[in-house]
């Protein structure tokens, strides 16, 4: 029997392991800001973050994902798979994070997760807050990103009543840009987390006949709080909660729209936040917060979801981090990596067969551009002190005094990262630059203070300022 193309295709795929992940899954990455380790289900026990208790049910739970201590650099470290200084990010031009009109971002030249796909013909998205550089040769859509809507910086970064706030000078108006065009004056928060979902949910239609990779970076719940009117009031509690509960919605009404469309099983999302929570978070059982390098400065809640292919209900203790992003996501999709070096490890075999196994021999903390701490297994050495995180997650217990030996090899461990990335204001030989943008700056809205930037004199740790 002679058999047409179509028919010889058809028999061939009913050949195939149903089983066996498709060719070119799509991809979800959401990030949430600031939120803390134990703000939502299964990580804390509240009650309405339901979406995410469900995602967790059906996918993995990673209980020691790390991120960085803030913003820029966590980012910088998801888009590229890189520790943030290794990509000259880890801290601003004058500040730990870039601010409105900065002359640093990340560098064009970095092969970012976005790039890498789309060499492989992924559609790509990048909606919510972006804080890798906000001049034009930095905006998601020159790092590989088709389309971007959002905020480029911190929603903080806005006119305050008392302008010596976080970046002692005034900022100029919130901008809301549609690929390289202001499109809106933000003035009320309230609609910002709506107004992502929904663009998310236009980009999954439109492009759901065709591989795509969407970032979702939400500016929620990162201070100045906010949250829709049906949002505000439901938990009971502060705003800050109502705020989490909105999120949860956001990424309920994203798996709903995956399930609906079709494309549950071949969608692999996964949910994580950019940093620990302020102090307004709740971080138990870790210590510390946000901008530390103690636990609950920089490990976060993050979940992996793919019906089908990551195996529902499981939970990972191995270290996994933002950096994994990347060689993840370019192993799932066929991609080679960039030709440069990057640090994070390819977990895409973890995500079909969860293991407590740490893909890293070493995990480093960096605090802006000091390098502070170092994970090895159960052991974390932290300024000269040494913790058993699987005896004592909270890290109350000094333990260096009982084992020299430990300490002499994760001191060893330290010596190693300096030697490849320095520390302080000495950039190692594994540094690359920053992008250094070439002028003239410019402000969303407004003038930019030619004269006065960038500032003389630096500003540095300002006492009881925020960071961020
Ligand atoms: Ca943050």
């Amino acid at each position: 029997m002679m058999l047409t193309r179509r028919q010889a295709l058809a028999t061939l795929a009913a050949s195939l392991p149903s089983t066996a992940a498709p060719a070119q899954p799509n991809f979800i990455v959401i990030t949430i800001d600031d939120l803390g380790y134990a703000d939502v289900q299964p990580f804390g026990d509240v009650p309405y973050t339901p979406h995410l208790k469900r995602m967790a049910e059906e996918g993995l739970t990673f209980t020691s994902w790390y991120a960085a201590p803030v913003c820029s650099p966590s980012r910088s470290a998801l888009l590229t798979g890189c520790y943030p200084r290794r990509v000259g990010l880890s801290f601003g031009s004058w500040h730990p994070v870039l601010m409105p009109g900065d002359w640093h971002g990340l560098n064009p030249s970095e092969m970012t997760v976005a790039e890498v796909l789309k060499a492989r013909g992924y559609r790509t998205g990048c909606i919510g807050k972006w804080h890798l550089g906000d001049q034009p040769e930095f905006l998601p859509t020159r790092q590989g990103f088709d389309s971007y809507f959002g905020i480029p910086y911190s929603n903080d970064m806005r006119p305050t009543p008392k302008p010596l706030g976080i970046a002692q000078r005034p900022h100029p108006p919130l901008p809301m840009v549609r690929n390289e065009t202001l499109v809106h004056e933000i003035k009320d928060q309230d609609f910002l987390t709506a107004a992502y979902t929904a663009e998310a949910v236009s980009f999954l239609k439109e492009n759901r006949r065709r591989p795509f990779f969407l970032y979702l970076p939400h500016s929620m719940v990162h201070a100045p709080l906010a949250a829709g009117q049906t949002w505000r009031g439901k938990t009971g509690k502060e705003l800050y909660h109502d705020s989490v509960a909105e999120i949860d919605w956001s990424v309920g009404t994203i798996l709903q729209t995956l399930r609906d469309l079709n494309l549950d099983k071949n969608t692999l999302v996964f949910f994580m936040s950019d940093n620990g929570g302020t102090p307004r978070a709740d971080n138990k059982p870790l210590r510390g917060n946000k901008a530390s390098t103690w636990e609950g400065g920089i490990r976060v809640p993050a979940l992996a979801w793919w019906p089908g292919t990551v195996p529902a209900g499981k939970r990972s203790q191995a270290i996994t981090s933002n950096m994994d992003i990347l060689p993840t996501l370019a192993a799932l999709a066929g991609a080679p990596l960039p030709k440069v070096r990057i640090d994070g490890h390819n977990l895409s075999g973890m995500l079909r067969r969860p293991t407590d196994r740490h893909p890293y021999d070493a995990f480093f903390y960096w605090s802006a551009n000091k390098l502070e701490a170092v994970r090895e297994g159960d052991w974390k050495l932290r300024q000269g002190e040494l913790y058993n995180l699987a005896d004592d997650i909270g890290e109350t217990r000094n333990v260096a005094a009982q084992h020299p030996d430990i300490v002499k090899r994760l001191t060893a461990r330290l010596e190693a990262h300096r030697a490849d990335l320095g520390d302080g204001d000495q950039p190692g030989p594994g540094v690359r630059a920053c992008g250094k943008a070439k002028g003239p700056l410019r402000f969303w809205i407004g003038r930019h203070p030619e004269s006065g930037f960038p500032p003389q004199a630096p500003v540095k740790d300002v006492p009881g300022a925020p960071v961020d």
